[in-house]
């Protein structure tokens, strides 16, 4: 199967739909260590839980760090993850 950028978002939309009900709940589920940020790793759990092949959930991860952590921090907080969630899932 062919992994696109459409694909990719499709599937996150989908974990969004089924597993959590507002995109709150998400974030706090993937931040594991309560620190108001997403890490990579938690990024790359994301993609897995969105059933993102492993092949390409590295490269994933960093793209969606480059796309959305504005402040730079290597990480995503809520405010960037909100913004993420408001351009890709449609209410
Ligand atoms: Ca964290």
């Amino acid at each position: 199967m062919a992994w696109s950028k459409e694909k990719i978002l499709i599937n996150i939309e989908n974990l969004m739909r089924s597993k959590f009900t507002n995109p709150k709940e998400a974030f706090e589920y993937f931040d594991t260590d309560n620190d108001g940020q997403l890490t990579k790793a938690d990024l790359k759990q994301l993609l897995k839980e969105a059933k993102v092949s492993s092949l390409i959930r590295g490269l994933v991860a960093e793209f969606m760090l480059n796309e959305f952590d504005k402040s730079k921090s290597g990480t995503v907080n809520w405010e960037e993850f909100k913004t993420v969630v408001h351009t890709y899932v449609k209410e």
